[in-house]
């Protein structure tokens, strides 16, 4: 059978990577095998793309070439780790997919969406995620959090776009949420991190696992 595959969004410092990681940790304790992957990367040729992108060298080109690489390296890690992954049912968890494209490239870039939907339909094929959560927090808690993740390090290509930038990147993820409610949910990453993986575990347990597992209780999203 198929696995199943989840993604995690939202903005910088939400918590994405730490959910992703506690997921797929409560996945593997049911013997549920998971790959752990992220995007930009997750394949080795998306990886070196990645690097460009984060390095900021390509933001002269403009936002349809950061999107075209973008898709160059989704392309290489649904077919080289995703696809594969599912196929072999396993499931899938994914810091950042499509909807960090329509977002950043689209809403906050002003990509035209014929293009991004263009190359989302190359590129994902059958991949499209079964969940996907948004995480919200607002712009400055996250990028507080990013901050002191990274520490003496320098922010990266979008960690040092303006507070207004990130702000409207919140507002257009709840817009993609608002309009595919059967996919995404919002989950407030504001709340203390235990808290925020007990609801995201209650919602994967509702929708992918047909409520098997046992819940803690007081954790709706
Ligand atoms: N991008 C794009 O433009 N288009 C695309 O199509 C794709 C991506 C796929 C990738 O950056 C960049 O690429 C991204 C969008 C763009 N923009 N930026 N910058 P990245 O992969 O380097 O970073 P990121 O995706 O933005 O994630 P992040 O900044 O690393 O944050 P995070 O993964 O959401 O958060 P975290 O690392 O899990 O948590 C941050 C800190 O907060 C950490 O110390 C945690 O311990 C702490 N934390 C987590 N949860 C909590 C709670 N609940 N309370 C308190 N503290 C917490």
């Amino acid at each position: 059978m198929r696995g199943k595959f989840i993604t995690f969004e939202g903005g910088e410092g939400s918590g994405k990577s730490t959910h992703a990681s506690l997921l797929a940790e409560r996945l593997k304790a049911l013997a549920i095998e998971c790959v752990l992957t992220r995007e930009p990367g997750g394949s080795a040729g998306a990886e070196i793309i990645r690097h460009i992108i984060l390095s900021g060298i390509a933001k002269p080109l403009g936002a349809e070439t950061e999107t075209i690489l973008f898709a160059a390296a989704r392309d290489d890690h649904v077919r080289m780790t995703i696809e594969p992954a599912l196929n072999a049912g396993k499931w899938v968890i994914c810091d950042r997919f499509i909807d960090s494209t329509r977002v950043y490239q689209g809403a906050l870039g002003k990509v035209d969406m014929k293009l991004i939907r263009g190359l989302e339909r190359v590129t994902v094929g059958a991949a499209m995620p079964d969940l996907t959560f948004v995480l919200d927090v607002p712009a400055n808690i996250g990028l507080a959090r990013a901050k002191t993740r990274r520490g003496a390090a320098a922010a990266d290509r979008f960690e040092s776009e303006a507070i207004e930038f990130h702000e409207d990147l919140r507002r257009a993820f709840l817009v993609l949420a608002e309009r595919e409610p059967k996919r995404i949910v919002v989950i407030d990453g504001r709340a203390p991190r235990d808290v925020v993986a007990e609801r995201i575990w209650a919602a994967v347990n509702a929708r992918l696992l047909g409520g098997l597992i046992e819940v803690a209780e007081s954790v709706a999203p």
